[in-house]
């Protein structure tokens, strides 16, 4: 899988007249980059944090995020989802008011699949990024291209980003295709358990599975979807833990983190 090398977001940042981060609104924290968060402030550059997929999240919760990035680390921050048109149009509307130059370059950076293609698609108004809903997936970005979406304001869709140091759950189920993932059972495991931290009966709506065990959930939905493995016809947890990877990077698992302000569940 082809990720942003370095050098290249280096030059790409010392290019770009505004940079948009793009995290997911449902865990900012953990999809944020602080290496390129310091890359832009050092250079100088305008930064925007994106909270993207705010359709996966109350929007209360997604203005708590914006509110508390804004006073607690006087960061720009604002709500996006390439589903709801209000919102499309108050990024666009921001992304103009960082326009001084002609033309303006914004750099759209992030994780991977934390929806950075979606985003210039949703504010070009058409499909010409290439999307893709897991890492490596087919149609996931390869090189940065620019995509014009106002007169004079280009946006450069970019390869993800992935830091060199962090074992964090966000960045370990986007680092590579699902398919290369070691040992899926152990990092869905504690995937579960992290979603779970955060809604106690995400796997209840998701699935109709009641319980909190990460191997039970995985075996439930083994046996549920009909998945066995070996002439002992074994539930084949593996490809259970693969489906929940997948569908929490999809959205189909609803749980998010709340902003420390309102009351935070979990580490941030
Ligand atoms: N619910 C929801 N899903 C979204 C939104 N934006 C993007 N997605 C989904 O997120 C997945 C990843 O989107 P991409 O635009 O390919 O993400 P990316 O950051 O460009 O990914 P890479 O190119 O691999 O780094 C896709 O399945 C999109 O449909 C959104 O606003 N809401
Ligand atoms: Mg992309």
């Amino acid at each position: 899988m082809i990720l942003i090398k370095w050098r290249d977001l280096d030059t790409l940042i010392s290019e770009a007249d505004v940079v948009l981060e793009v995290v997911e609104a449902r865990n900012p924290i953990a999809t944020r980059c602080r290496i390129v968060e310091n890359m832009v402030k050092r250079k100088g550059k305008d930064l925007v944090v994106v909270l993207n997929k705010c359709d996966l999240v109350p929007m209360r919760i997604c203005r708590a995020w914006v509110e508390y990035l804004r006073s607690v680390e006087g960061l720009t921050a604002i709500c996006f989802s390439s589903k709801i048109r209000e919102t499309r149009r108050d990024l666009k509307k921001l992304i103009k008011s960082f326009s001084t130059t002609n033309p303006t370059l914004v750099a759209v950076v992030g994780y991977p699949k934390v929806g950075k293609s979606s985003l210039i698609n949703a504010l070009k108004g058409k499909n010409s990024a290439s999307t893709s809903p897991y890492p490596g997936s087919p149609g996931y970005t390869k090189v940065s291209q620019r995509y014009k979406i106002a007169p004079g304001i280009y946006l450069i869709d970019t390869p993800g980003v992935i830091p060199v140091h962090s074992d964090d759950i966000e960045l370990q189920i986007r680092a590579r295709p699902i398919e290369k993932i070691g040992n899926p059972v152990i990092l869905a495991s504690k995937l579960i358990l992290y979603i779970i931290e955060n809604n106690r009966y995400a796997f209840k709506e998701a699935y109709g599975i009641d319980s909190t065990e990460p191997i039970e959930i995985l075996e439930s939905l083994a046996k549920h979807r009909g998945w066995f493995v070996g002439k002992d016809k074994e539930l084949n947890i593996s490809e259970a833990a693969k489906a929940i990877i997948r569908d929490y990077l999809r959205g189909r698992i609803r749980m998010y983190i709340q902003p420390p302000s309102t009351g935070a569940q979990t580490s941030l």
